[in-house]
């Protein structure tokens, strides 16, 4: 055996995690957590393991399709760029350069030549109906961010590795090791946290693998975050607890935002009692060093913008923002802050509904809309990319339905999945270990400054393309339809390396390319520091921008505790599942299904309903047929459905392992509700269980 290491980078999640593969010639033998990399320290989790089958995975496309009237047909890659090109371009011509919609799916993040080309080719297509997963994520913190700090990426990150005090609303980092908090290891460093004397909370409606490890863990119905942490921020400024930086502003705003929201009110609609919310505002300011963190959960819901804002001033009142062990700007050797834009808010509105744009994307809970309601501006072709808004997004019923009425759609995607069946033309990039890797995002989100480049680790087939390539090669060709700019074009040509050792080489420690590849484990930068308030846009914080300030008054207008009947569903992600994919790879499927629905015991109980019944769940927007699991875990008055599942419908058979098919989510979650920055709505959805 001519065995040899190698070592590359996960990209499957925000951890980035430092690998180390053992290749005997080409062949992967093991797939193991490189314990000399400086942030991963040897972590990984089992769909780390399952990049294997990922690798070998038959079902995963290397060269384009087409649809055609009797099936699916291979096609060579100029004829596929020619056919892609002329349909847009024709679209275009005819109805305006917003009847092409696009939308980028979670992995286009976590792909360095997606974001080095991909960005500036669907920058080409000039259109207002561009559309993302943030909108299904984490919109609020960025629209949170541009309006406090300046910036929609000047995101603090709780300095976990030295806190006091870790308070976390809607997150499970055990088992999403962590979002807009890379934070590999996190098991070892939540670990670390209590050794050191500190305290770890925990407000989830469930009990979570996070917070059964918690010194705490608070149930919070669905929804009411913004109450129970403006009410914190409340009891932090009335009795005085706190200290601001002099760098902030409008603590008087702040102060009269937060008056309505009194522990009696937060408890109310809550069902927290007001004495844990006083005693844990309490500990938290007190607290050597204390950081606030809110992720999906606090994102995702009908208040989430109110609540994103509330975890900033937790943060900022107590004088946690920009401190050691508080919240802080990590400090990437590629400055992000560069490279992408501030942000802006509501320049724009969509065609249907009027919601605002942020940061030129709409929200994609008006996508259906957008394709399935008649009128001039209608999106008639659509662009996917490295997404599956049918399983991801609200009501993907009804958008199944109207990506079926397109005109003309293409997908840059590796596999046939729910959304991309519909497309005409499927484009698909090489696979993760087939192509170089630094991560341009993430590193800028770490609780730990660190750098790495990861080149291909093993060679991609011929005749294949990776997807800076699809995007060169689509983006040359569109822009001698409609006179591309030619620094675009120029761009475009130049590979995502080269473009790596500029941004380095112009980033604040002065790397290249050429040091990195000598130091294949990465290398470390140090700790999180201070970078307030130089780091701010105008140098100041604004505590209390008026668009935040609004979404905490509706907040405390339209947050009422819930009828006795009604449930409200969240969602709920596990180790062996990721979003809408992998649900094919052997290696991480195993083992007992995950996608049942989980409820209390006394709910069941008062519906009459056994424990691994199939139950018929009902909300405003759909319906599903699903397995029910009794669970003291859950709040009363909560049930819990995982959302990426739901692979069987209309009795298309995709590429899915046995018995991992399940329901969608999403087939429930309404898109008529969105938060205050058009975020979608995924958790706190009401619905009725029954047998059946
Ligand atoms: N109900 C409910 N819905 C949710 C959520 C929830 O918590 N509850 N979470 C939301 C969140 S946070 C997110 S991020 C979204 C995610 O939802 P999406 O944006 O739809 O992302 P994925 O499901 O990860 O997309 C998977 C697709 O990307 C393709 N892919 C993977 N890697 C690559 C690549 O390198 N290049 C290309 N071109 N394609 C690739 C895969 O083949 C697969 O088809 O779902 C959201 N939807
Ligand atoms: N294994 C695995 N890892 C993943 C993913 C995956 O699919 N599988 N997806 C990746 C992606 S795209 C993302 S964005 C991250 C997400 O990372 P996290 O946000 O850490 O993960 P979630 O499991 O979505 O955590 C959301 C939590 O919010 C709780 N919750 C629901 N509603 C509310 C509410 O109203 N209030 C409060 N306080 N809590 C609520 C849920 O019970 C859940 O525990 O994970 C990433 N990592
Ligand atoms: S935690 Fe798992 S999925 Fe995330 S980067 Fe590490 S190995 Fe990959
Ligand atoms: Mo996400």
């Amino acid at each position: 055996m001519t065995t040899s290491v190698r070592f590359g980078a996960c990209n499957l999640c925000e951890a980035i995690c430092g690998l180390r593969f053992e290749l005997d010639g080409d062949r992967i033998v093991s797939i193991t957590g490189d314990k000399d990399d400086p942030l991963s320290r040897g972590h990984l989790c089992p769909k780390g393991v399952a990049l294997q089958d990922l690798h070998t995975d038959p079902d995963r496309l290397r060269r384009p399709l087409r649809r055609t009237a009797t099936g699916w047909e291979e096609l060579g890659w100029d004829a596929a760029y020619d056919l892609v090109v002329d349909r847009l371009a024709a679209v275009r011509t005819e109805h305006g350069a917003n009847a092409v919609g696009v939308y980028l799916g979670n992995p286009s993040v976590h792909s360095l030549g997606a974001m080095t080309h991909g960005l500036p080719f669907f920058g080409m297509l000039r259109t207002r109906s561009r559309f993302s997963a943030t909108s299904a994520d984490q919109l609020p913190h960025q629209l949170v961010a541009h309006q406090m700090y300046g910036h929609q990426v000047l995101l603090p990150i709780p300095d976990v590795d030295r806190t006091g005090y870790f308070l976390v609303f809607g997150a499970n980092p055990l088992v999403s090791n962590g979002s807009i908090m890379t934070v590999p290891d996190v098991a070892n460093r939540l670990k670390a946290l209590r050794e050191r004397g500190g305290k770890l909370v925990v407000f989830d409606p469930r009990r979570t693998e996070t917070a059964a490890r918690a010194d705490e863990h608070v149930f919070v119905r669905p929804g009411s975050d913004a109450a129970v942490l403006l009410a914190m921020v409340r009891v932090i400024l009335t009795e005085g607890l706190g200290h601001v930086a002099s760098y902030v502003d409008d603590l008087d705003a702040v102060r009269d935002a937060v008056s309505p929201f009194t522990l009696e009110f937060a408890e109310r609609v809550s069902g927290v009692p007001a004495a844990t919310i006083d005693r844990i505002a309490r500990e938290f300011a007190a607290a050597p060093s204390a950081v606030c963190y809110g992720r999906v959960g606090v994102s995702t819901q009908r208040f989430g913008l109110a609540a994103q804002w509330a975890v900033q001033l937790m943060n900022v009142v107590t004088g946690n923002l920009d401190a050691p062990g508080g919240a802080m700007i990590p400090k990437p050797a590629v400055d992000v802050l560069k490279f992408v834009s501030k942000g802006h808010f509501g320049a724009w509105r969509s065609r249907v509904r009027g919601l605002p744009e942020f940061g030129g994307e709409l929200p994609v809970a008006a996508l259906a809309e957008e394709i399935d309601t008649p009128g001039e501006g209608r999106i008639r072709a659509l662009v996917t990319s490295a997404g599956n808004p049918v399983l991801s997004t609200p009501d993907g019923a009804r958008l199944d339905k109207a990506l079926a009425g397109l005109d003309f759609m293409v997908a840059i995607d590796f596999y046939l999945n729910e959304t991309t069946r519909h497309a005409d033309v499927i484009l698909p990039p090489t696979g993760p270990l087939e192509r170089d890797h630094y991560d341009l995002i993430f590193h800028a989100f770490a609780v730990r400054n660190t750098a790495r480049f990861s080149p291909a680790v093993l060679p991609r087939p011929a005749g294949t393309k990776h997807d800076w390539e699809i995007f060169r090669d689509l983006g040359l060709r569109y822009a001698k339809r409609f006179r591309g700019k030619l620094a675009t074009r120029l761009r475009l040509r130049i590979p995502p390396a080269r473009l790596v050792d500029l941004l380095l080489r112009l980033g604040p420690y002065k790397l290249s390319l050429r040091k990195l590849r000598k130091a294949p484990h990465g290398v470390d930068l140090g700790p999180l520091s201070s970078r307030m308030p130089g780091v701010l846009v105008d140098g100041r914080v604004h505590a209390a921008p008026e668009v935040l300030r609004a979404a905490a008054a509706e907040a405390a207008r339209e947050l009422t505790a819930p009828a006795d009947e009604e449930l409200l569903l969240i969602g709920r992600r596990h180790l062996r599942s990721n979003n809408s994919w992998l649900h094919n790879a052997p290696r991480l499927v195993k083992g007992k299904p995950r996608h049942h629905l989980l409820m209390h015991p006394d709910d069941l109980a008062a519906r009459g309903i056994a424990d691994g019944a199939t139950v018929l769940v009902r909300s405003a927007v759909g319906q599903v047929r699903v397995a029910v699991t009794a669970t003291e875990d859950l709040m009363p008055g909560v049930v819990s459905l995982p959302h990426g599942f739901g692979h069987g419908r209309d009795g298309v058979r995709l590429s899915v392992a046995s018995g991992v098919e399940g329901v969608s989510s999403n087939d429930l979650t309404d898109p008529a509700v969105v938060d205050a920055s058009g975020n979608a709505v995924l958790n706190g959805v009401p619905v009725t269980v029954q047998a059946g």
